[in-house]
């Protein structure tokens, strides 16, 4: 290079397997052989292709692993994607299934079969991408199975589950011992436990929680109901910008002596605290427990008053109080982050989707 204020271009080309993330390039500049001085320069690398992977119910096939693959290079891609076996689901295809070309800076979305799942919090699967340049690429993605069905069928909040009501919506397990917190003394499912589900479509967001409970005691009202037998949940409203977001709402509802009681301890995007009269709530009680539905609209949750777009998803986090006739003994908890402290690092995903007509 000359010593006046000269510019030069340099084409710097990064191999294919560059680790992901920011990294430091080391130009070293050369004179007569010399090393005159070496250039420190950050970049941002990405990789070729950049996987996604969320579930995917199809009346057809049922569940789905919905691979989105994201050409983030400057030249067309095309290959084939497959999944393997995960922690507490089972997915992918005997064959890879291969995807359409991708121009730069496009996504293309590749199903596969998804089988055994597990409803736990977690599921784990190994996702391969082999490009037809030879290039692969294997990311372990963490599902998280909780998830709110659109279907036809839109839930009648009184209190009861009724044939086919809820029946594409999967079941959120409170059953497990380790979801057992402070529950000193807790003598298994039927001293608590319960199954939750949720559904949703353009106007409300819906909840249904089958609890069973040995000893009714709720004698509170409004911010108090959590000393008695309830259920709390929270919303993560920006979890699309990651974890922890001060964003959320903690809601939670009890069949009280005066009726349902429907309160917000927390409210995200500017929306009040206290009684949730926008929410409709109905309760029953069982032989072995108490049924709860309720049915919020997204006026009272989303920053725009509109419905999630489908395969979006909302932090979440709920658990189930328990008095046995002497206060709050404990409760049982889907995710963390509400009963101990409040913590949204704590929560997992709620994941929208759609049921195929
Ligand atoms: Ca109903
Ligand atoms: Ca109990
Ligand atoms: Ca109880």
């Amino acid at each position: 290079m000359a010593a006046d204020r000269a510019k030069t271009t340099l084409i710097v080309s990064i191999p294919q397997d560059a680790a992901e993330g920011e990294q430091e390039l080391l130009l070293p500049v050369y004179e007569s052989g010399r090393v005159l001085t070496t250039l420190h320069l950050p970049v941002v690398v990405k990789d070729t292709v950049g996987i996604a992977a969320s579930p995917y119910l199809s009346n057809k096939d049922g569940w789905q692993l919905a691979v989105t693959l994201t050409n983030q290079s400057e030249r067309p891609i095309s290959g084939q994607a497959n999944a393997k076996a995960g922690v507490y689901c089972k997915a992918g295809a005997e064959e890879p299934v291969p995807f359409a070309e991708l121009a730069p800076g496009e996504s293309g979305t590749v199903l596969l079969p998804m089988a055994q799942v597990m409803w736990r919090n977690k599921a784990e699967v190994l996702v391969t991408v082999g490009l037809s340049d030879g290039y692969q690429k294997t990311e372990n993605i963490s599902l998280d199975l909780s998830v709110s069905v659109q279907d036809d069928d839109v839930p009648i909040v009184d209190g009861v589950a009724s044939p086919g009501e809820w029946d594409d919506a999967p079941p959120i397990n409170l059953k497990w011992s380790d979801q057992a917190t402070k529950l000193s003394g807790w003598a298994g499912v039927e001293d608590l436990s319960a199954v939750t589900r949720f559904k949703w479509d353009e106007n409300r967001l819906y909840m249904l929680s089958e609890v069973r409970d040995n000893t009714w005691d709720q004698r509170y009202v409004d911010d108090q109901i959590w000393n008695g037998d309830s259920v709390q949940f929270g919303l993560d409203m920006s979890r699309k910008d990651g974890k922890g977001s001060a964003n959320y709402h903690e809601m939670g509802f009890a069949l009280t002596d005066s009726g349902m009681s429907v309160w917000r301890w927390t409210a995200a995007n500017g929306l009040a605290t206290g009684r949730l009269d926008a929410a409709e709530a109905q309760a029953v009680r069982t032989a072995d427990g108490i049924t709860y539905e309720l049915s919020i609209p997204w006026t009272e949750l989303t920053a725009d008053g509109k419905a999630p777009t489908v395969g979006s998803s909302l932090g979440f986090s709920m658990l189930v109080n328990d008095s046995d006739g002497s206060g709050r003994r404990g409760w049982m908890e889907f995710m963390s982050g509400i009963g101990s402290s409040k913590n949204t690092d704590l929560f997992g995903e709620l994941v929208f989707i759609c049921a195929e007509a």
